[in-house]
């Protein structure tokens, strides 16, 4: 089985630690390709950024189609673009806020998400009320870290989210841990276990659903919302966008 995951941001040391988490929990006959586009922002915590994403995501669809790939993990918690790779690609594709949050829900009555900076927290509400988990969300917390700094060598950024986690646990009463970002897929394991709760990381949730629906067989239905695009032409930077078909 082949699964393409996809960091939409352009920094690539961020991609190698998203596909090293994805291959800690594939299964064996399972291939990771982890790639990032080559154009688009360098990291996600804007709608600006978040709109400026999609191109290069969708282009790695594209071409991931062309590859024959299973599947595919959209890795930025803001599943951008998700909607628009689901009419491009032929297998089911997940963004890792939505396997995280539906994760989360399995595991306890209640969960926070912890994330980066402040003003994600409003793309993450208003994915948790897409998912139908606005009952099951208690909080969305921000560190105010932003997303390269979780880069750097020998940051603090550890130590100020798993207190942030903490908090979640004692003041929203969370019974588990979201993480808000791709960038702290390698922290899920030191953070779950100092703060006594499961802690899920979507880029290893995403990970096994994508598994999973290829395994049973199962494949985003093209009926009607999903179907592939309409053929368009694309103008100006846009054109290699254009749909012939
Ligand atoms: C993200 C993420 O997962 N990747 C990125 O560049 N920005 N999300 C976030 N809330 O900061």
């Amino acid at each position: 089985m082949l699964i393409k995951v996809i960091n939409p941001n352009t920094t690539s040391s961020m991609t190698g630690k998203i596909g090293a988490c994805a291959r800690a929990v594939a299964a064996p006959g399972t291939r990771i390709e982890a790639v990032n586009p080559t154009m688009g922002p360098a990291s996600i915590e804007s709608h600006y950024d978040e709109a400026l994403a999609v191109p290069g995501l969708l282009e790695q669809i594209a071409l991931g189609e062309t590859d024959g790939m299973d599947g595919y993990v959209v890795a930025c918690f803001g599943d951008p673009g998700l909607d628009a790779a689901r009419e491009l690609a032929r297998g089911p594709v997940i963004g890792i806020a939505e396997a995280a949050m539906h994760t989360a829900s399995l595991l306890g009555r209640g969960f926070s998400v912890v994330t980066t900076l402040g003003r994600t927290t409003g793309r993450a509400w208003e994915l948790a009320h897409r998912y139908g988990m606005s009952g099951s969300c208690r909080n969305v917390r921000a560190c105010e870290i932003p997303v390269l700094d979780l880069e750097l060598p020998g940051s603090s950024a550890r130590e100020s989210i798993t207190q942030e986690c903490k908090r979640a646990v004692e003041d929203d009463g969370a019974d588990v841990i979201v993480l808000g970002c791709a960038g702290m897929a390698d922290l899920c394991r030191h953070i779950g276990e100092r703060v006594g709760v499961p802690v899920v990381d979507g880029v290893a949730a995403a990970t096994k659903t994508v598994e999973s629906l290829v395994a049973l067989g199962l494949v985003t239905s093209t009926r009607s919302e999903y179907a592939g695009p309409p053929a368009k032409h694309y103008d100006g930077l846009l054109g290699g966008f254009t749909i012939t078909r």
